[in-house]
């Protein structure tokens, strides 16, 4: 589980089926999607929920609902949009713009979340989205943040935050803390309350006031242009009832926060669990510095260190040369582990000028080899104007500072938060560390899907020779699949 085609798996050929037999853990808000061909931009996904036997901060709430946010596109991602913006007709390599925002497959003014008569509800926000970081706010009413990906936080207030794609956040609401004075007092009292997600714009490479794609296709006589302004209803009973107060009314600061979104890292929040003297100390060094650029036949290209990781699944047209442990459709970097564990052709760390510590070390495809058990610091260094969210498989990783953080480090040390996404701000960079004690080929990629398309990722290559001896055999149920 947590795999990838390429890394763990081979893709399903259509009409084949292949059952994943996988431990519920951890556990915590998450999420399941296609990771090959652009098929979660097409819908490919839906959440994953695992509840806890002790579910942490239970007392504050008595139901729960799911929130997915996602970018909608008009056109097919993989036949359309991909070929677009990895294509000589995109030099600048500007992202397909989504055309509206979805919620729960539900368009603007149209989804209604019911609470039935509960005052206290937990909402799980899923951000699923191929490109756009929102920000999420429900009018009137504090958000207590008390998840964040799969880390249980204690009760964390707020008026909105952002959510950067593939984060999860949970924060649960009490409807008695709504603030009435956001109703004017000349019309009847709300049964019913606005949600707000609204795309971050400033990320977009255009004015989407104004923009049309230039693949599109007209569909009226006149242009229609993206509005990053989502609405959705919560309704303190069972009804459909729309808001009294007028829609464009901005939410009151009834909470004594801060009236800026938090941001995407919501490093403030502190785990729930006590992780004091737990966080050893880093034994390994890892810097990947984050480029964009054209390649060779002036595409325009993502890169880590220099490379742009070629998965050759996905991507069919951008095939790496040196066929020693490649990504493939056919031979995953798992099953190469496992046939050659000592000769996978990635060189061990070695000591270098950049650190004090040893340096973990690839080969020329983005696959880095990370010795079992090996504590690495990993620093992002973006050298991008835009924020890219990145994910690891396989790992939670301690989030010790960012750029707009750099004080944290200090702040939280021994209490660091866990995520499985971290958020690199724009020309700025994060520090992350990593406990390599899961052993297989897990890759680490920005989460835009389009990024991810133009090679913005690595595989990190974990402790061949322990996933041997924890006994991993290749299955051959996944060698007939990767046959056909
Ligand atoms: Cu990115």
């Amino acid at each position: 589980m947590d795999g990838a085609v390429g890394a763990t798996q081979c893709p399903i050929p259509p009409n084949t089926e292949m059952t994943y037999k996988f431990k519920a853990s951890p556990a915590g808000t998450s999420w399941y999607h296609g990771h090959f061909l652009d098929q979660y931009a097409d819908g490919l996904f839906g959440p994953l929920i695992i509840h806890r036997r002790v579910e942490p901060n239970k007392e504050h709430y008595d139901t729960e609902r799911i929130l997915m946010v996602s970018d909608w596109y008009n056109d097919v991602a993989r036949t359309k949009l991909s070929r677009w913006y990895l294509s000589t007709n995109n030099p600048e390599g500007i992202e397909p713009i989504p055309d509206a925002i979805i919620v729960n497959g539900k368009f603007s003014q149209s989804l209604f979340v019911k609470a039935n008569g509960a005052k206290h509800i937990r909402f799980r926000i899923i951000n699923a989205a191929a490109f756009s970081m929102y920000s999420f706010s429900i009018d009137g009413l504090p958000l207590h943040i008390i998840e964040l990906d799969q880390t249980p936080v204690k009760p964390y207030t707020v008026s909105s935050f952002v959510i950067n794609v593939a984060q999860r956040v949970s924060c649960y609401v009490n409807l008695d803390e709504f603030d009435q004075s956001l109703v004017p007092a000349e019309v009847p009292k709300t049964k019913s309350i606005y949600i707000r997600f609204r795309a971050m714009a400033d990320m977009y490479p255009v004015d989407i006031r104004s923009y049309i794609a230039p693949y599109a296709t007209p569909r009226y006589p006149y242009p229609i242009f993206f509005n990053p302004f989502y609405l959705a209803v919560l309704s303190f009973d069972s009804s459909n009832s729309l808001p009294t107060y007028p829609v464009h009314q901005e939410r009151t600061e009834s909470s004594g926060t801060d009236s800026d979104p938090e941001d995407t890292n919501i490093l403030g929040a502190r785990p729930f669990y006590r992780t004091n003297n737990r966080i050893p100390d880093a034994t390994h060094f890892l810097k990947l510095v984050i480029t964009f650029g054209p390649d060779s036949n002036n595409i325009n290209r993502a890169y880590f260190n220099g490379v742009s990781y070629g998965s050759a699944s996905n991507h069919g047209s951008h095939q790496v040369s040196n066929t020693k442990c490649v990504t493939s459709n056919k031979i995953p970097l798992l099953h190469q582990m496992a046939m050659r564990p000592n000769n996978l052709g990635i060189p061990s760390p070695i000591m270098t000028n950049a650190s004090r510590l040893p340096v973990i070390q690839s080969d020329r495809n983005g696959h880095y080899l990370f010795p079992f058990g090996a504590v690495v610091d990993i620093l992002l260094q973006n050298t991008d104007e835009g924020e890219h969210p990145f994910h690891s498989h396989g790992y939670n990783f301690w989030i010790i500072s960012t750029s707009e953080n750099p004080q944290a480090e200090n702040l939280y040390r021994g209490a660091y938060l866990q995520r499985d996404v971290v958020s690199v701000p724009a020309n700025g960079w994060v520090k992350i560390r990593l406990l390599a004690n899961n052993p297989g080929a897990w890759l680490f990629h920005c989460h835009i899907e389009w990024h991810m398309d133009a090679g913005l990722a690595a595989a990190f290559i974990v402790g061949p020779n322990a996933l041997l001896a924890q006994g991993y055999k290749i299955n051959p149920a996944h060698k007939h699949i990767c046959s056909k």
